[in-house]
């Protein structure tokens, strides 16, 4: 296989409803879309990053530029034709996780369309179905929570996680389980506490929560094995973990009892499957979060869900939560189990719209080797 051409794609789409977390209110994303085409088939990977630097350092500005001046350059001069190739050329570079990610992403597709395989082939996977839980947003008051709580129950959705944040969390949760005494229910706050609030996060142990994600600001590993000695609901890292080395660093000094998985975060499939692998040998259970993906980031989140150690509801649910179109067909769906289909066809297994994606295109630039 010969790669012909790299495209990056800044884009842009509505969300359906606002989504606030501790650090902001978002109202439409803006991110990277990557397509790489050779011998006539293509991959297409998705960049997470955002505008604003809020949930890491990334932007969507950083991730142009390492991606424009440092990894298609190589991935040309190198002739890199699978993504294991480009995982170890560019592991000697540090950070820019996303940017990373999103292109082996396209390589993953890309090289699983060659095989004629679906990617979760490729990647191990196990299940043909996996199970969605949804992430509700901070809204401006405990009415419009407590309905649109039971709106995704009633859609099917298996877990309903809460973001919360000082003045947004144990008043929300007795409204919560007042209403839905029995549903699983985790929270995720974003790193939005320190240390200083360990006895109230210890309240947080009366509501028969699944896990309490992120409480204090990535990376904390010390403060937060001591918080996990205290609670008896499990820490689950998010933001912490963006590397396998984190992953094995914080497990020695007990920081978590769960991780989500990202691959954004981590800088690919190939570094999420070692954290996969390294907690499975642990007994630590892991779940595939989400960067409120596109049906492209969305599709490849679904593959990799599909591996023996995602254990938990993951937050990957349908287009429809976040957006009126997508930019996929078919979308992404939700079955009257509350599960998601993996798709079967080779590579991501949906097909992106060209016409669709044309029209929420801000900026175009296409790469070809010398
Ligand atoms: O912390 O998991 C998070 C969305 C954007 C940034 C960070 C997070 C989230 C979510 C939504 O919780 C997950 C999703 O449904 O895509
Ligand atoms: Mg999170």
């Amino acid at each position: 296989m010969k790669i012909q051409e790299i495209e990056l794609y800044l884009v842009k789409m509505p969300l359906i409803h606002f989504f606030e977390t501790s650090f902001g209110r978002e109202t439409e994303r803006e991110f990277i879309l990557i397509r790489i085409a050779g011998n006539g088939i293509e991959g297409w990977g998705e960049v997470v990053a955002n505008k604003l630097p809020l949930y890491s350092y990334e932007t969507n500005k950083t991730a142009w530029h390492v991606l424009k001046d440092i990894f298609i350059p190589l991935i040309f001069k190198k002739s890199i034709k699978s993504p294991e190739e480009f995982n170890s050329e560019i592991s000697r570079f540090k950070g820019h996780n996303m940017a990373k990610a999103g292109l082996e992403l396209a390589l993953w597709d890309l090289h699983a369309k060659e095989k004629g395989l679906p990617l979760w082939k490729l990647h191990g996977g196990v299940k043909n179905e996996i199970p969605s839980g949804v992430s509700v947003g901070i809204q401006d008051s405990v009415s419009q929570l407590l309905s649109r709580i039971e709106n995704f129950l009633k859609l099917g959705y298996k877990r309903i996680k809460l973001k919360i944040k000082p003045a947004w969390d144990l008043d929300i949760l007795k409204e919560v389980r007042k209403s839905f005494p029995n549903i699983p229910l985790s929270v995720d706050a974003n790193g939005a506490y320190s240390l200083k609030d360990k006895e109230h996060l210890k309240r947080l142990d009366d509501f028969n929560l699944m896990m309490i994600e992120q409480p204090f600001p990535a990376p904390s590993f010390w403060d937060h094995a001591q918080l996990q000695k205290e609670l008896r609901t499990p820490i689950c890292l998010d933001e912490s973990i963006a590397s396998y080395q984190d992953a094995e660093q914080a497990f020695k000094i007990g920081s978590y009892r769960i991780i989500n998985i990202k691959v954004g975060r981590v800088g690919g499939v190939i570094e999420a499957k070692k954290i996969h692998d390294f907690c499975m040998k642990n007994s630590i259970p892991v779940w595939c979060g989400g960067m409120l993906e596109s049906g492209i980031g969305r599709a490849h989140n679904i593959h990799l869900a599909s591996l023996p150690n995602f254990k938990l509801p993951n937050d990957i649910s349908a287009s429809k939560r976040y957006y009126s179109q997508d930019i996929i067909e078919p979308e992404i769906e939700l079955t009257n189990k509350g599960t998601i289909k993996v798709p079967q066809n080779p590579g991501i297994g949906v097909l992106p719209l060209k016409e669709k994606i044309n029209k929420i295109i801000i900026h175009k630039e296409i790469f070809k080797p010398d």
